[in-house]
């Protein structure tokens, strides 16, 4: 790994998966300087759903989200270059995927997203979320384990 290089974690939404966006937006994130370092396939259950947005689980949305996240499968990826997480989260667009469409046109978001809630792609907000979400998918706690400890909590 190489000195000043960072990581973060880039997934595609259920809504980005089954609308075929998966090539494109790799395309993107190979010309705008990323590795992709590592990638993953996986179908969320509500458990691990709930578990990755945890923060949010006190918000209205809580239980729209989770099913829209479960809804089919995701791609989680790793996504390694100089300033991965801010240059990742300008790459992406804000939040609304309407807004986006307006402010920033030539964003992920504004690409394929829909609203503030089906917006095709996830990126973490900050290195330790990076760190977090990263051992998330690629540590194994899409598992039973990390299920069954949320059920606990
Ligand atoms: O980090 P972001 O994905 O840009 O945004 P966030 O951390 O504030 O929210 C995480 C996800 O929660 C977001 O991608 C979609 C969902 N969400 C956030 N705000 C709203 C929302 N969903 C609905 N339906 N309405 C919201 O206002």
């Amino acid at each position: 790994r190489c000195l000043g290089k960072e990581r973060t974690l880039g997934m595609i939404k259920p809504d980005g998966v089954s609308g075929n966006y998966t090539e494109e937006i790799k395309r993107i994130i190979v010309d705008s300087g990323f590795s992709i370092v590592n990638e993953r396939l996986t179908q969320l259950d509500k458990e691990t759903a709930s578990a990755f947005y945890e923060e949010h689980s006190s918000r209205s949305f809580f239980p729209d989200l989770v099913s829209y996240m479960t809804s089919g499968p995701v791609l989680a990826m790793v996504l390694e270059k100089r300033d991965a997480v801010s240059d990742w989260r300008g790459l992406i667009g804000p939040t609304d995927a309407q807004k986006a469409k307006i402010s920033h046109p030539h964003s992920i978001r504004a690409l394929c997203g829909k609203d503030s809630q089906r917006n095709c792609v996830h990126g973490s907000d900050s290195i330790s979320s990076a760190e977090r979400e990263i051992k998330f998918f690629f540590e194994d706690v899409v598992s039973d384990d990390i299920a069954s400890q949320h059920d606990e909590l």
